[in-house]
């Protein structure tokens, strides 16, 4: 049994100009309201909500290269990026609610300020790798692993908000879990990079088990290193996870889902986790907001060790009589 001395943080990043839809910004509190917290401490952690970031307005941000609200959306990260930072140091492992996507740009450059031999293992729909230039859409939060990656430094353009972040991570230390919708430049980059991914074939292949064995060799093998799991609530099917922008059929089920979280938390070694992407204006029903939100708080307590054995912390024997 492992010891508990841990602590975790959660931080809410209510921000939603990554993309286009409004109702993203309102992540954090769907999910707080599932019960996050009261599950969280029930699995004997001492938890620190450190509540919702402010973000600023700013009244004039023109599009870059056909990029929306580049200003709006690296202030953000930038300020996300220091709080990240900040909690890791203090040694927690922190659980970051957004939010769309693009908020990983702060969340994992934050994470990596502490941690440079990081690794990321990114759970998603979409590979979120587009640059300016790839983009089908301008949206942010279909660029965000463009920043991070050091060997596509020479295609990312300079854009207006980010001069504070620089590339830091190598593409060997990258795996994707669940793609099934991901544009022409992208998997011309996935591929040039030769970057680890598995794609819901690869799931229905080679099993669940399976794939979590050579994503956690992959990152694993070489060296231990903290973990950045970067979940994407999309990567459920959308029968699952309703509430959510960017929707694709075919998606993971709640066992494959709940199984990658359990072996991530086998390895010990999460240290940042984010879960983005769960949009409560685009649930059809309040059931349907319910039912994302409760599958973001059983992904978020499963990557942390609440297991389907049942809770190995709390008895160390069986009751005798009275
Ligand atoms: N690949 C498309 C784009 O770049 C759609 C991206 C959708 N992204 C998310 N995050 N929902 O994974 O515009
Ligand atoms: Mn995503
Ligand atoms: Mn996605
Ligand atoms: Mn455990």
């Amino acid at each position: 049994q492992q010891s508990r001395a841990q602590s975790v943080a959660v931080l809410g990043a209510p921000f939603s100009k990554g993309q286009k839809r409004r109702g993203v910004e309102h992540g954090p509190k769907v999910i707080r309201d599932a019960g996050l917290i009261e599950r969280l401490s029930n699995l004997d952690y001492s938890v620190h909500d450190f509540g919702d970031l402010n973000f600023h307005h700013l009244e004039r941000d023109e599009p870059y290269m056909d990029v929306n609200f580049p200003r709006t959306v690296g202030a953000a990260n930038k300020r996300l990026s220091g709080a990240v930072s900040s909690a890791v140091s203090a040694g927690h492992t922190l659980i970051m609610l957004g939010g769309d996507h693009s908020l990983a740009i702060g969340s994992v450059s934050g994470h990596a300020q502490q941690c440079p031999d990081l690794c990321l293992i990114w759970v998603d729909a979409h590979a979120d790798i587009n640059t300016p230039t790839t983009s089908p859409s301008g949206n942010l939060h279909g660029l965000p692993v463009a920043f991070m990656l050091k060997e596509l430094q020479d295609k990312m353009p300079d854009i207006p908000g980010f001069s504070w972040t620089k590339p830091f991570l190598n593409s060997r230390d990258l795996v994707y879990i669940g793609l099934r919708d991901v544009d022409p430049g992208e998997y011309q980059i996935l591929k040039s990079l030769g970057i680890q991914y598995f794609t819901m074939r690869d799931i229905d292949r080679l099993g669940i088990q399976r794939v979590m064995e050579v994503t956690l060799d992959h990152v694993l093998a070489r060296k231990q290193r903290p973990i950045h799991l970067s979940f994407d609530i999309d990567a459920f099917d959308p029968s699952l996870a309703p509430a959510t922008g960017t929707p694709v059929n075919g998606g993971l089920t709640y066992r494959e889902g709940i199984y990658i979280a359990e072996e991530i938390h086998n390895t010990g070694l999460l240290s940042v986790m984010d879960l983005v992407e769960v949009n409560p204006v685009l649930g059809a029903s309040p059931e349907a907001v319910e039912a994302t939100a409760s599958l973001a708080v059983d992904v978020i307590a499963s990557s942390l060790g609440q297991t389907r054995e049942g809770a190995h912390a709390s008895m160390d024997e069986i009751p005798a009589v009275k």
